[in-house]
């Protein structure tokens, strides 16, 4: 029998061979390898869920372990590879590290993956000298134990969680301040877990607002009065923008880990409910508009489409809400399944749950708000949900790794109305027909496919008004094209684009300053983008005049800490992208 070094040794050359033979591949050339890596860092985010939520549970045939080494393993688990493998390691985008699956592959080889990692973006945890190889050491043994199961997060939770801090009633009855309210952008700090409202015209800081830990998205209500801002932590905080200086009124915990928030905006129900979305535990809950009462928490553990397995932790990505019928469309990630919950009866609750593809991520509306188009992200698709049949239109074959945002909708010559998505896996941009009626040869189709900067692109922004269709690459490898925007005409986009160096224009110091999230302002002719950058270091947002693609103002202030997504209230109010 060889000895357990022997075997690494062996193991661990066939990883590397592994990763180099990959190396000298045309598919994974260095950028190609640097971008999974840069693809897994941004999944693999730290959870928030916490070494210290779960209780150890050691299982007496895996390897021992400490209770400190447990508890050591555990956090470094949440911190480092949650992101990827779930919380209950029963796979998410990352490969599914259940103790049978890790007891048959055995120690030997889980140590040289997490050393070396692998070519389809698992970390090098070791070499990269993140890891030390004691910890590994632990890691190895802590994979062959039944995952500890962090707490559940129900009504009593939330309950106890929840304040009003403004009652309904002491709230203003009309807009007590001058600010054009439909173009104050609310712009996420995400290192700092605040927002900051700014004001579109004079381009000024109104207020900086604490929400939760790594602050994510913020959505508008069907009025434009009320902001939400969910944060990682799952902490949602109302906002009422017609104070004097603008507040939170109310805020909640809905678990312990989420990404998405949205209101009601069919007809009769404006501004009635908010639903938020949680990582952990994999739920959604819908609350009272105003005040942010819990009022309904629904399940999305259940079967995944395709081979139809339980998946005990599917969590939930985007929501919207329909315009056709009092629904919120929910994303369901793991499973692959899109839920068309109806609200108007939360006592005699009706769910459609349509069937698509697995790892559900963003994705936004057709430009006549009747279909949904959705990325299913490591399956190359993007879904498309007719929202007034409540079925699955069309699954279209995309890129590596669609990521939309919400998408770009325009009129393609020759083509009709589409829809844009650029992709995190490789540098095109698929461009799909979206009108069944007028120009059915071409809906559900990829009508044309152009070639932006590269891979790493999370965002794809243009404007009803506009000409232009802008494309980020943020985590792109290569700080030219992550520190810059490629902006096509419209009109005619065999032309290629052209590159605008955003990063530049903001006169930084040092830092990675990666140009993310183009956004428009209410009257479609200003640009706005952040330039992120570490956050100790100093960040930007540059503002281009659309047309003229020139620089027209740099806000910079101390307080912008981390600037990252940025939400006009009226296109976010109106699904206008
Ligand atoms: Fe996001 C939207 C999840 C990392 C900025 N992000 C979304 C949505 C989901 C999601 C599910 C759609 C919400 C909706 O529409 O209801 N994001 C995740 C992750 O799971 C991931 C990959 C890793 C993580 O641990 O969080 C992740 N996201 C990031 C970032 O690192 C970004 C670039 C910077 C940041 O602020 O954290 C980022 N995500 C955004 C933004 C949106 C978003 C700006 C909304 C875009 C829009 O135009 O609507």
């Amino acid at each position: 029998m060889r000895s357990l070094k022997k075997q690494t040794q062996t193991v661990g050359a066939i990883a590397l061979c592994l990763v180099l033979g990959a190396c000298a591949a045309s598919s994974m050339k260095k950028s190609g390898k640097d971008q999974s890596k840069t693809e897994s860092n941004y999944e693999g985010a730290a959870s928030t869920v916490k070494g210290s939520d779960v209780k150890a549970v050691i299982t007496p045939s895996a390897p021992k372990l400490s209770t400190g080494e447990f508890k050591q393993a555990q956090n470094i688990y949440f911190q480092r590879c949650a992101g990827c493998h779930g919380v209950l390691r029963k796979g998410a985008t990352g490969k599914p590290l259940t103790p049978d699956i890790m007891k048959t592959r055995g120690s030997a080889f889980i140590k040289t993956f997490i050393t070396y990692g692998s070519p389809a973006g698992m970390p090098n945890w070791g070499t990269s000298g993140d890891l030390t190889e004691k910890e590994i050491d632990i890691m190895v043994k802590y994979l062959q134990h039944e995952p500890p199961v962090p707490p559940e997060f129900g009504l009593k939770e939330m309950n106890a969680s929840w304040k009003v801090v403004i009652p309904v009633n002491k709230r203003p009855k009309r807009k007590m301040n001058k600010y054009n309210i439909q173009n104050i952008f609310s712009v996420t700090l995400r290192d700092a877990g605040q927002i900051a409202l700014i004001d579109g015209g004079t381009k000024k800081i109104i207020n900086v607002i604490k929400t939760g830990y790594a602050v994510h998205i913020s959505r508008l209500s069907h009025s434009g009065r009320y902001l939400y801002v969910i944060g990682r932590d799952a902490r949602l905080n109302l906002i009422d923008l017609w104070m004097k200086t603008p507040e939170t009124v109310a805020e909640i915990k809905i678990g312990l880990e989420a990404r998405s928030v949205e209101t009601s905006k069919y007809k009769g129900y404006e501004d009635k409910f908010a639903v938020a979305g949680s990582y952990w535990p994999p739920q959604f809950v819908i609350m009272d508009g105003d005040t942010l009462k819990p009022r309904k928490i629904v399940s999305t553990r259940g079967l995944t489409v395709g081979t139809q397995e339980y998946h005990p932790e599917p969590r939930v990505a985007a929501i919207v809400a329909s315009h056709q019928k009092p629904e919120f469309i929910v994303n369901v990630k793991e499973t692959g399944k899109v839920l068309m919950v109806d609200y108007s009866d939360l006592k005699n609750m009706k769910i459609t749950s349509i069937d698509t593809a697995r790892f559900l991520h963003d994705g936004g509306w057709d430009s006549t708000q009747r279909y949904f188009l959705t990325a299913a992200n490591k399956s190359n698709k993007i879904a498309v949900i007719d929202s007034k049949k409540g079925t699955l239109e069309k699954l279209v074959d995309v890129g590596q790794i669609p990521h939309p945002g919400r998408g770009a909708n325009f009129v393609l010559k020759g083509k009709g109305p589409v829809w844009a998505t650029s992709h995190l896996g490789d540098a095109s941009i698929s461009i799909i027909g979206t009108d069944p009626r007028r120009h059915k040869k071409n809906a559900w189709k990829v009508v044309k496919t152009i070639d932006g900067q590269g891979g790493g692109s999370l965002f794809i922004k243009t404007h009803p008004k506009s000409k232009n269709l802008w494309v980020d690459s943020p985590l792109n490898p290569d700080a030219g094209i992550s520190q810059s925007l490629a902006v096509f005409d419209i009109r005619n986009l065999d032309k290629g684009f052209e590159v605008i160096k955003i990063a530049e224009m903001a006169n930084l110091g040092k830092g990675p300053k990666r140009v993310v999230q183009p956004e428009y302002n209410k009257a479609g002719d200003e640009l706005w983008i952040s330039v992120w950058n570490g956050k100790t270091q100093e960040s930007a947002i540059v503002v281009l005049d659309d047309k003229t693609r020139k620089l027209k103002h740099v806000i910079k202030d101390k307080r912008l800490v981390t600037p990252t997504g940025k939400f006009n209230v009226y296109n976010t109010q109106h699904d206008v992208y």
